[in-house]
């Protein structure tokens, strides 16, 4: 094996954004069926929890052409505790969750939007969505 050419690098279909293997699927799906989607090649939803991270994810999706996805953090199990698919608690607030409207900070409809969107649309932040709803979808690779 050359020790060479794969060193650092991500697995087809993955690109490497920051220190993470990225693959956006542009198809939509619900949550759980996008959740399903990225096993099927060999990954799982996106997480991000550095800010710095987070500030290079953003500026690829710039690149991209679509405004909603979906990624890797729910309240499903416990309403009102967010957490990763890795079952990691997520920071709430800032910088992560969206809050230009005063009176509709997010996460909001509590009960009901238990899956987490990543809005282009708002700044690349954080906002409960419809768990139901079809959305694109961030992935991350499995680490090796
Ligand atoms: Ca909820
Ligand atoms: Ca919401």
């Amino acid at each position: 094996m050359d020790m060479h050419s794969t060193a650092g690098l991500c697995q087809h279909p993955f690109v490497l954004v920051g220190t993470q293997c990225v693959h956006i699927i542009p198809a939509k799906y619900t949550w759980h069926d996008a959740r399903n989607q990225c096993g099927l090649v060999g990954g799982d939803l996106f997480v991000v929890d550095d800010c710095d991270q987070y500030h290079k994810v953003a500026l690829y999706l710039d690149e991209q052409d679509y405004l909603y996805y979906w990624i890797g953090g729910s309240d499903e199990a416990v309403e009102g505790q967010w957490r990763w698919v890795d079952g990691s608690p997520m920071d709430m607030g800032l910088p992560y969750w969206e809050n230009t409207f005063v009176l509709e900070q997010e996460p909001d409809n509590p009960g009901q939007q238990n899956c987490l969107e990543l809005n282009c649309a708002w700044m690349y932040r954080f906002s409960s969505a419809w768990c139901s709803d079809a959305r694109r979808v961030i992935c991350e690779a499995d680490p090796i």
